[in-house]
């Protein structure tokens, strides 16, 4: 379906309050995707909604709810398009036509086999139904992973970095440099809940020693599995991973001609291990650790260095996303650079507005598809 008609700045300025209000789902609605409704009648808004959890009512539910019988002759804008499916919630279409909304204005096209079409079944109805308005890049942008899904089995991947202002990590090899401040790196605890894993190489794990669990204000629904790539299976039996009290589990990823003693060792101190096929002495093949992940049902990975395994996986295709936080410091000479060996004609396209924490920038970008 097309838009029916052009759409006045009053509709463009409700549908993008609708996307607002989705976002408020980070962390607690994947891998369902975010959705935001808003009802408007004679120009005044009438009630508001966005799917707040996980198999919890959808975005025009809760909207419907809250505007009551001022909902009839109402127009929804809805960041997705209202689904047809009796899923663990009552369709939406249905909801809509009970409630005697007129007019339906909705952004993204719902890819979902059943849950698909209830743009085409609401205009069918008798109302007055525009969307998809959103073109296909900005429709993925909203919902990464939840699109990425319908269109390949691997999940959908996303790379944090924390960059100085001259591109380096870390002022030399084998030491950490902390670079951004604590708004930016509470904004990485947010990100953290929208993933079902996290994931760093080995270099990284034995430099930082990080928990890679989620400490900020957004608890995810499901804690993201810690998962480290190390090939020759040398992550430390002491690492942070393997302290403190039931946090998520840890997956290791190895050669899979490991010493077997090692493999030991660390089922031992409490991971899971997966011996994996490799490309060299230092590299995993991480198309099969994505398709295990993909297997396992991890739908949306945000890998959090080294710059090794970030290049590693952008020159390998494997890369959605980048957040890229820059901090005001130069480290110069002999510092680690962030984009080693990345492709040059890899062309990236702007996902949100960049954004300060404090001193710090956060700039996302994805990668453009060629398909
Ligand atoms: C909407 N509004 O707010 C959301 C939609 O299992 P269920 O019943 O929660 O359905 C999940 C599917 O419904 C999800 O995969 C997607 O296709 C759609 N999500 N649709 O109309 C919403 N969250
Ligand atoms: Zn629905």
């Amino acid at each position: 379906m097309t838009p029916r008609s052009p759409l006045s700045d009053a509709d463009r300025a409700h549908l993008e309050r609708a996307v607002e209000l989705a976002a408020r789902g980070w962390g607690r609605v994947h891998p369902n995707p975010m959705v935001g409704c808003v009802l408007v009648r004679d120009g005044e808004v009438v009630g508001e909604g966005w799917h707040g959890v996980f198999g919890g009512p959808h975005a025009e539910t809760v909207a419907l709810e809250a505007a009551g019988p001022r909902a009839r002759g109402a127009t929804a804008y809805v960041s997705l398009e209202p689904c047809r499916h009796e899923g663990k919630t009552p369709a939406c279409t249905r909801a809509l036509l009970a409630s005697g909304v007129a007019r339906v204005v909705f952004g993204a096209s719902d890819p979902g086999g059943d849950s698909g079409g209830g743009g085409a079944e609401l205009a069918e109805a008798g109302l007055a139904v525009t969307g998809p308005v959103f073109d296909d890049v900005r429709a993925r942008r909203l919902n990464p992973a939840f699109h990425h899904r319908f269109a390949s089995p691997r999940p959908w991947v996303a790379l944090k970095l924390a960059a100085s202002l001259d591109g380096g990590l870390a002022a030399r090899p084998g030491t950490r440099t902390q670079l951004t401040g604590p708004e930016a790196q509470a904004e990485v605890h947010r990100l953290r809940a929208g993933f079902d894993g996290i994931v760093v190489g080995a270099e990284t794990a034995r430099v930082d020693d990080p928990l890679l669990t989620v400490r900020g204000e957004v608890q995810p629904r499901v804690p993201p599995v810690r998962i480290v790539l190390d090939p020759g299976a040398r992550l430390s039996s002491d690492a942070a991973l393997f302290r403190g009290d039931g946090g998520a589990p840890v997956w290791v990823f190895t050669r899979d001609d490991a010493p077997e003693g090692e493999l030991e060792r660390l089922e031992a101190a409490g991971a899971s291990v997966h011996p994996t096929a490799f490309r060299g002495p230092h590299e995993l093949d991480l198309g099969r650790v994505l398709a295990f992940c993909g297997e396992a049902g991890l739908s949306a990975i945000l890998c959090e260095g080294g710059g090794r395994l970030g290049a590693a996986l952008e020159r390998a295709g494997l890369l959605d996303r980048l957040y890229l936080f820059v901090a005001p410091r130069i480290l110069g000479e002999g510092a680690i650079p962030a984009f080693p060996g990345w492709t040059p004609e890899g062309a990236w396209t702007m996902a949100a507005p960049p954004a300060s924490f404090s001193d710090d920038t956060l700039l996302v970008y994805d990668r453009v598809r060629e398909d």
